[in-house]
């Protein structure tokens, strides 16, 4: 449990201080733990999806839950059940939270239950949208950091695999994703392995966005680019497949671009740091895209990507052509189809390429290996 004297980040200041002793029996019983909320608003005709969000409290799923509770991601006349997690803390603005969806006056939200339960938020839910996790602070060291998340992400996916049903769709999202949706995955042996992801979509978007500007086309006019790898510094943003499209002819971005010291320098590095410049000047990590890229993610999964394009999501590698290790979730460019993804095949990698792949799954293995250690695994 993250209570706010083992997290001095400063987004978590105001949180209550963790009491010991008889304060802390009293606090466990007493009526400061807010129960579950839960509201009823209609039953619409159709079946209801059930989507949990945990990290519901933060500021990603602050615009998140709006996202899906207006219909961007599963249609504007799919019915959903929202299921929010957070921590027994953070019920009180959970509770804002949740008059807020209800203010919203959304036509195909039919309830909302807001927990810190991990069996009442995850009991036969359809899609699981795991943002929470627990933030970096300031002297904490990597490994720390690891420790913390491989135990909360341990507990999220043995009550998935106890409570979800067995067609759940999960994308992690709390750092380090990749090697928390590993964790969560390995804990919950009864669902496919192949339902559990993680994002890097927000790195595709980032990619897409920077080589449309360069060749002055909108975003719409930039496809089949790829993120290989960790959502960390080490990923590898790579356009030497991509397509831009330009005076409606679809062209290499390597020609469209025409400058590869760009396409192999600042273009790789203003990806891999992105996350890094946005705290710089806001100083709150990224929200507003990292939730519009969650909505594509799930939304993509759901309904397929478009033909003659490819989306960047991070997935088991066990079986892939490209020389990955196996046992990894690590960024692949992937077609989806019927709620399935499939790596694309069959694009070549050459020296450069290499390299960059192997470096971050070099990290990938040691954050595995660490995060495996801390659950005893
Ligand atoms: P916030 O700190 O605003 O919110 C996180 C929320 O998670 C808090 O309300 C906290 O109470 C809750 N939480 C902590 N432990 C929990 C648990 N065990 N169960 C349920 N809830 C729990 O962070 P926010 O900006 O929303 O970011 C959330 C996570 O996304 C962070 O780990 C962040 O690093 C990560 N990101 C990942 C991205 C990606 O592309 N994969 C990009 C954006 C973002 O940086």
């Amino acid at each position: 449990m993250g209570w706010v004297n083992s997290c001095p980040s400063s987004l978590y200041q105001g949180w209550p201080k963790e009491p010991s002793g008889p304060e802390k029996r009293k606090k466990l019983s007493g009526p400061t733990r807010k129960a579950t909320i839960h509201k009823v608003f209609y039953q619409l005709p159709g079946k209801a999806l059930r989507v949990c969000v945990t990290g519901a409290a933060g500021q990603i799923a602050y615009s998140l839950l709006y996202s899906v509770a207006k219909g961007d991601v599963f249609g504007k006349d799919q019915p959903i059940i929202l299921t929010l997690l957070d921590i027994a803390p953070m019920m009180g603005v959970l509770e804002g939270v949740v008059m807020e969806l209800q203010d919203c006056a959304l036509p195909i939200l039919q309830e909302i239950k807001a927990t810190a339960d991990e069996r009442e938020a995850f009991t036969d839910i359809d899609v699981a949208m795991l943002v929470g996790a627990m933030p970096r602070r300031e002297g904490m060291e990597r490994k720390d950091l690891l420790k913390a998340n491989a135990k909360i992400f341990q507990s999220q996916g043995k009550s998935l695999d106890q409570y979800a049903k067995k067609t759940v769709k999960v994308v992690v999202v709390g750092n380090p994703a990749n090697t928390n949706a590993l964790i969560a995955m390995k804990c919950a042996p009864s669902i496919p392995k192949e339902n559990f992801s993680c994002l890097t979509r927000l790195d595709q978007n980032r990619a897409k966005s920077q080589i449309a500007a360069k060749c002055s086309v909108p975003t719409s006019g930039v496809k089949k680019v790829t993120i290989w790898g960790n959502h960390s510094s080490t990923q590898f943003p790579d356009a030497m497949h991509a397509v831009v499209v330009k005076d409606g002819k679809d062209t290499k971005a390597t020609e469209a671009v025409n400058d590869d010291a760009w396409l192999k320098g600042d273009f790789i590095t203003t990806v891999q740091k992105r996350g890094a410049a946005v705290i710089a000047a806001r100083k709150l990590s990224s929200a507003m895209s990292a939730a519009k890229a969650i909505c594509d993610h799930v939304r993509d999964w759901v309904q397929g990507t478009t033909d003659g394009d490819w989306v960047s999501m991070g997935v088991i590698s066990d079986g892939n052509t490209y020389g990955v290790p196996e046992g990894l979730i690590y960024s692949f460019p992937v077609t989806l189809s019927g709620g399935k993804w499939t790596i694309v095949d069959g694009l070549s990698v050459d020296a450069f390429a290499r390299e960059k792949m192997d470096i971050t799954a070099k990290e990938l293995i040691e954050e595995r290996d660490a995060a495996l250690e801390f659950i005893g695994n």
